[in-house]
């Protein structure tokens, strides 16, 4: 009996790394019937060759499939393609709910700076990176690594493997990967694997997984979204309202803080468009 960490899942084996080795185990088959699913990151025990369990997980997400993540760091290109803000703080969203720290790096900064973006996430509170493809402004992201279990999440052609590869020239991971639409299935595929970082921790790629498909798969309540937007905080405390959904409630602290540009006009639309999304599941509920 040994333990260790799923690094990689693929077509139905469970790469383990015991820390001396790397084992291809397959899953015990009670765990199929009991709808338990062995996820990238896990924990767990070997015996010949088997997962035989599985330990508590501190998070965990279903699509990509990946548990026991300390931070995600999202990937967004200035350009090309263009940002989505509002799947950008949805995820973000998701990762305050589980306690998961999120990290933003911007990419192609030589084709459009994205200061002008990046400087709402830092007011919120959040460390953001900008790169371009010399390597120079990269030091700053590898030391966030280090020691850290790191998810890199962004859609295809942001740069995701780009910046791994300049990160951990060992990697040799392919870029450039053609679009979704023409390459899914054939060039891309959608696994989650895990690196092992020369200094501690690991650093995840999530190819083929787009933020919007990360979204569609995790709900947040309307009554907890408040608490997911971090740089609400100090105005949800003094918000005097009773039930007060920080939107457009006459006399809200977290409104007024959104007229006198403490919060992110944009952040805020974000918040407001979730609550109204998850108000709506509520119903469709009842
Ligand atoms: N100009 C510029 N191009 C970049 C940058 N980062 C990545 N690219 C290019 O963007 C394309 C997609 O990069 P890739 O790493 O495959 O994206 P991924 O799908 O997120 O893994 C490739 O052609 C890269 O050379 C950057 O900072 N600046
Ligand atoms: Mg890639
Ligand atoms: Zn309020």
């Amino acid at each position: 009996m040994e333990q260790g960490r799923i690094i990689k899942a693929i077509s139905g084996f469970y790469y383990v790394d015991t820390g001396a080795d790397v084992v291809a185990c397959k899953a015990r088959g009670v765990f199929r019937k009991q709808g338990i699913t062995p996820l990238t990151g896990d924990f767990v025990t070997i015996e010949e060759q088997t997962v035989t369990e599985i330990l508590p997980r501190k998070n965990e997400f279903l699509r990509p499939p990946a548990a026991n993540l300390d931070q995600i760091l999202f990937v967004i290109s200035s350009t090309e393609p263009e940002p989505n803000f509002f799947h950008l703080d949805q995820l973000i969203a998701i990762c305050e709910k589980k306690e998961i720290e999120p990290l933003l790096v911007i990419t192609k900064n030589d084709l459009k700076e994205g200061k002008s973006f990046g400087s709402v996430y830092e007011n919120a509170g959040f460390s953001v990176f900008y790169v371009t493809p010399e390597a120079e402004r990269d030091q700053a992201v590898y030391d966030c690594l280090k020691g850290k279990v790191t998810l890199l999440v962004g859609n295809t052609g942001v740069g995701k493997s780009t910046l791994l590869n300049r990160l951990f020239p060992a990697l040799q991971l392919k870029t450039g990967e053609i679009s979704d639409k023409l390459g899914r299935g054939r060039h891309t595929t959608r696994h989650v694997e895990m690196f092992s970082l020369p200094e501690g921790g690991y650093v995840a790629d999530t190819p083929g997984f787009g933020t919007v498909e990360i979204g569609k798969y995790e709900v947040i309540k309307k009554e907890e979204l408040a608490f997911c937007f971090r740089e609400f905080a100090p105005y949800v405390e003094k918000c005097l309202f009773k039930d007060c959904s920080h939107r457009t409630e006459k006399g809200c602290q977290v409104v007024n803080a959104v007229k006198e540009g403490k919060i992110a006009k944009s952040r805020h639309s974000s918040y407001c468009a979730l609550y109204e999304e998850a108000a709506k599941i509520k119903d469709w509920e009842r």
